[in-house]
């Protein structure tokens, strides 16, 4: 007999038997009246209404913007809702040429340097759960951040401008998952980690594991004011190698704590060479594993009062005091947990069980209860008090296969995605036990989103499945395949699905809804010549006029202006070996009147939005006669809008 464990696993493989719909393409219709183009393309009543729901006519603007992780692709997705158009790739952890980002202007700095790397040169980035800022619990449109789990990192997105604006590499953990959450004033933003390692980056043998390895949370300070984390005031806390997973912060009632699962509470580290199983089923051996309770307002209070252990410059409540202190408790949680979503009104934590049935909806007035009496039943191996399950939960919800993540309306009903199910499933999170509606998701649905979800006041409306597997459902591009996301009408009666949207681009986890008026951006940096990193005019800044070229010795300095449809200078000479820096200002404040600069041969690309002040350093190590031009088509005169950099070989 199989194990239920292989059972799973391959039913999680096997193609869907829920294909329903037909895979050729419906014929094209010119002209006629509605019912003609319905039956030349063959489409029922429902289908258009599922079209007249999304369809957003040219000039109409969507209500809601969604902020999708772009997974491995190392990005983020801004999409429109209702009508799923895509508005913009977002450029984080990997550098993209339109943005201009990672090609030689002033993103490297964000990119490659200012603590971004952590070592070693990272050129990728795994994005899985973006955070949008909150004032009193509620997004207030102005930050973005996301988590790289590959490499421990988290970024910070100004919405004004839709760019990222600061990476921080963790120095004490190798992968992170549950992050970046915000605290409900965005306090802090909390990362995670996910696969234990020695905190600080110290080598240990696998055997070892127990006593060496660690996990950590860790509280990234924002500094609004700046729009940055802040380090120097951002500290830890040491947690016991257990593979912590997703994590949410508590709001209103349970403002001050973090809620974290985990899975591993087996430890298991894989086969040692010693005839152990694979971490796959090492890993689930335990009927549960633990949900962490944290006290972050407690462990703040004695990081302050020196309290910590200094680890790769980062300050860490160490595991024995967090324990001790009871600033982290565990509470049993079902097998495999994933996903931990704090309901809207804070009261509850819904934990998914991946290899059980149910949500189950933890208490936080019990739990906190228990704590504050001193409660601890049990201890795990590291100390840390177990408090006791049946004392510790609202209930149970009977969900299906698989239960991975849960959002919420505002009806009291959750929506909880379920992977081997392939479904989204809506359930009362208050009155446990009742009825549930099931909603069938093209194919093997991970995350879940919602109109304003994560927020005290969620919108209902809508929700998006975010599937792993979009096997049949668009034309056949070849082995790999793009995700699908769904959009679900939740407003009525039932739930109804009403379009797909491919995502081609890495493999999107997380995504977050805001209403679209919430969101200020620019249109243009004011006035010319504007920093987007530091928000003001750069002194290198050039006004119409007085552009120029200086020479000091090695280095070239280019003051450059750019307007259409022209670079002034447009021409520069230096010799092999210098160092060249230009500084470009857009003399440009018209809406949309973009220009591009890049030099051939040279893998230089930036992209100049109007005003937008921008400084490109390199070496012209290769001589030669290169090209400059303008990548945006920004006038009829566009190709027009070029210039030429000349080596002078070096010694002639
Ligand atoms: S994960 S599909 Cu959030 Cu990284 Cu759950
Ligand atoms: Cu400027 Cu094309």
């Amino acid at each position: 007999m199989k194990s239920p464990l292989l059972l799973l696993a391959l039913a999680a493989c096997a193609p869907s038997e829920q294909t329903t719909a037909s895979t050729t393409a419906p014929k094209s219709a010119a002209g006629g009246d509605l019912g003609s183009i319905m039956a030349a393309r063959g489409l029922s009543d429902a289908d258009v209404i599922n079209a007249a729901k999304t369809y957003t006519p040219s000039g109409v603007h969507d209500e809601y913007v969604i902020f999708a992780s772009g997974g491995h692709g190392g990005n983020m997705i801004a999409i429109g809702v209702p009508s799923m158009r895509i508005l913009k790739y977002i450029a984080v952890f990997g550098p993209e040429p339109w943005q201009g980002y990672g090609f030689g202007g002033l993103s490297d700095k964000v990119l490659y340097q200012d603590g971004a790397q952590g070592g070693k040169e990272i050129s990728w980035g795994d994005v899985h759960h973006p955070n949008l800022s909150e004032t009193a619990g509620d997004y207030d449109g102005e930050f973005l951040f996301v988590n790289d789990k590959a490499n421990a990192r988290v970024a910070v997105i100004d919405l004004a401008d839709l760019s990222t604006k600061q990476i921080v590499a963790n120095p004490l953990v190798m992968s992170d998952h549950g992050g970046a959450f915000v605290t409900p004033n965005t306090e802090y933003v909390v990362e995670t980690s996910q696969y234990a390692a020695p905190l600080g980056g110290g080598y240990a043998p696998l055997d070892s594991y127990n006593d060496t390895f660690r996990g950590a949370a860790t509280f990234w300070k924002f500094n609004r004011e700046a729009g940055r984390l802040d380090p120097a005031a951002s500290w830890a806390i040491e947690l016991p190698p257990y593979a912590q997973d997703l994590a949410d912060s508590g709001k209103l009632v349970s403002d001050g704590w973090v809620f974290i699962n985990s899975w591993n509470t087996e430890r298991s580290a894989g086969t040692e060479g010693k005839g152990k199983p694979f971490t796959e089923s090492g890993a689930s051996q335990n009927d549960t594993d633990y949900l962490h309770v944290i006290d972050y307002k407690k462990a703040e209070a004695l990081i302050a009062a020196g309290n910590f252990k200094m680890i790769a410059g980062m300050k860490v409540l160490p595991l024995e005091v967090a324990a001790k202190e009871r600033v982290l408790s565990f509470i049993a949680e079902p097998k495999s947990p994933h996903g931990c979503d704090v309901t809207p009104d804070g009261t509850g934590i819904v934990v998914g069980g991946k290899l059980d049935t149910h949500a189950t909806v933890f208490e936080f007035s019990k739990i906190k209860d228990q704590i504050t009496k001193g409660e601890c039943p049990s201890k795990d191996p590291y100390g840390v008090c177990v408090l006791d399950f049946q004392k510790s939960i609202r209930g149970q919800q009977q969900i299906g296969l698989g239960p991975l993540h849960t959002v919420f309306d505002n009806k009291g009903f959750a929506y909880t995605s379920v992977f081997l199910d392939s479904t989204v499933v809506k359930w009362d999170y208050n009155k446990l036990g009742g009825e549930t509606e099931a909603i069938s998701t093209q194919y093997n649905i991970g995350h879940i989103l919602s109109a304003e979800g994560d927020t005290v006041s969620p919108d209902g409306h809508w929700v998006v499945a975010m599937n792993k597997m979009a096997q049949d459902r668009f034309t056949p591009v070849g082995p790999l395949l793009p995700q699908n996301f769904q959009l679900i009408d939740i407003s009525g009666q039932n739930m109804s699905m009403v379009y797909d949207l491919p995502i081609p681009l890495g493999e999107p986890h997380y995504a977050q809804m805001i209403k679209a008026d919430k969101l200020k951006t620019l249109q243009a940096y004011i006035p010319a010549g504007t920093n987007p990193y530091t928000d003001k005019v750069s002194e290198h800044a050039v006004a119409a006029g007085a552009e120029r070229t200086e020479r000091k010795g090695k280095k070239v300095d280019v003051y450059m202006s750019v307007i259409r449809s022209h670079f002034a200078p447009d021409f520069f000479e230096v010799e092999q070996g210098d160092e060249v820096t230009i500084h470009l200002t857009s003399l440009e404040q018209a809406y949309d009147q973009t220009h591009g600069f890049s030099i051939d041969m040279y893998n230089v690309n930036v992209s100049m939005e109007p005003g937008k002040y921008e400084e490109i350093t390199f070496k012209a190590d290769r001589s030669g006669v290169f090209p400059f031009y303008c990548t945006e088509f920004c006038s009829a005169l566009h190709l027009e809008m070029m210039g030429y950099l000349l080596v002078k070989p070096k010694g002639s």
